[in-house]
């Protein structure tokens, strides 16, 4: 047994290390370990790992290794030889021929997320995202709202799917969706195309994105849209009614502060949102998974 100094260490150092995790798994997803060991027809050595991805043997090995002390890989040992294969988890998560794979959203992560991350301090000081400084691009002349370029966007489109394939599901068992025959998923420019005619409108993960005064704007044009009986069903991490957790929620709200002009919002907020833009019964349901549900109805 570790004394209670020796376990806040323990923490400590988990927590500093976060990153290194991160980039592990980043660069595993970069290199095509996952795919090249699914596409294998047996497990293979790290050398022949490292000659088909056309890395060097001694990093590909100690990314192998710390792989598998993350439950990301396995290891055998066959007369004296490691031989590396996927885990569940890779083979469900990581692989891109699985349906689930999250590859995607890893990539967006990696190369735009993580990158704003590294700005956190200054982003606390300014209280504004970090376009600029991780970029050198003004959030002004970016190719659209966050996005450095049509790529990076379609990156970012694709990831968000990849999330909404394991997470969707659970949101949309949150409420009797029945009374609402048609559907409209709000996507693309929001604030100034026509809203097609719908029943329900699903505003998923936008307005995460945006200032209350930009939510409030699209909330009256879908409330304008609204038939009477016609609803809104908001898609998002829900902040506790004091703000304090769930921890994966905060985070959120920190990338928001680092990438956006947005924040995550406590039930009381989105009432008060919607409720500004004439919603009269607004519902929250917690799903318990990445993803909550507000359903609004005019
Ligand atoms: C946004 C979502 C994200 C804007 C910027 C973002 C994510 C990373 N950067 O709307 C993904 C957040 N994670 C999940 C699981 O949604």
């Amino acid at each position: 047994m570790s004394s209670p100094e020796e376990q806040a260490f323990r923490l400590l150092t988990e927590y500093s290390n976060g990153f290194m995790v991160s980039q592990v798994l980043f660069a595993a997803c970069e290199l095509g370990v996952f795919d090249l060991l699914a596409e294998a027809p047996e497990p293979l050595g790290a050398a022949a790992v490292a000659a088909r991805l056309g890395t060097s043997s001694h990093g590909t090995e100690l990314l192998l290794d710390t792989c598998v002390s993350l439950k990301l890989l396995q290891v055998e040992t066959k007369t004296g030889k490691a031989l590396y294969q996927n885990t569940e988890l890779s083979s469900t998560y990581l692989v891109r021929a699985s349906p689930k794979c999250q590859g995607n959203m890893l990539r967006y992560l990696a190369r735009t997320t993580y990158l704003c991350w590294g700005h956190l301090t200054q982003a606390v000081r300014d209280g504004r995202n970090q376009y600029l400084e991780a970029f050198g691009v003004p959030s002004d002349q970016l190719f659209s709202a966050i996005y450095r370029s049509e790529d990076e966007r379609l990156l970012f489109m694709r990831g968000l799917q990849d999330v909404w394939s394991v997470s969707g599901r659970p949101v949309l068992g949150a409420f009797d969706l029945s009374p609402f025959p048609l559907i409209c998923d709000v996507g693309g420019d929001f604030f100034k195309d026509p809203l097609p005619e719908a029943d329900l409108y699903l505003l998923a993960r936008v307005l995460h994105d945006w200032t209350d005064e930009r939510c409030s704007r699209l909330l009256a044009r879908i409330h304008r849209a609204c038939k009477p009986g016609g609803g809104v069903l908001v898609v998002e991490s829900l902040l506790a009614a004091d703000g304090r957790g769930p921890l994966t929620a905060q985070l959120y709200s920190l990338n928001m502060l680092v990438q956006t002009e947005g924040r995550e919002r406590t039930p009381a907020q989105y009432r008060a949102l919607l409720a500004a833009a004439g919603f009269r019964h607004v519902q929250c349901r917690r799903t318990g998974g990445l993803y909550d549900a507000i359903l609004a109805t005019r």
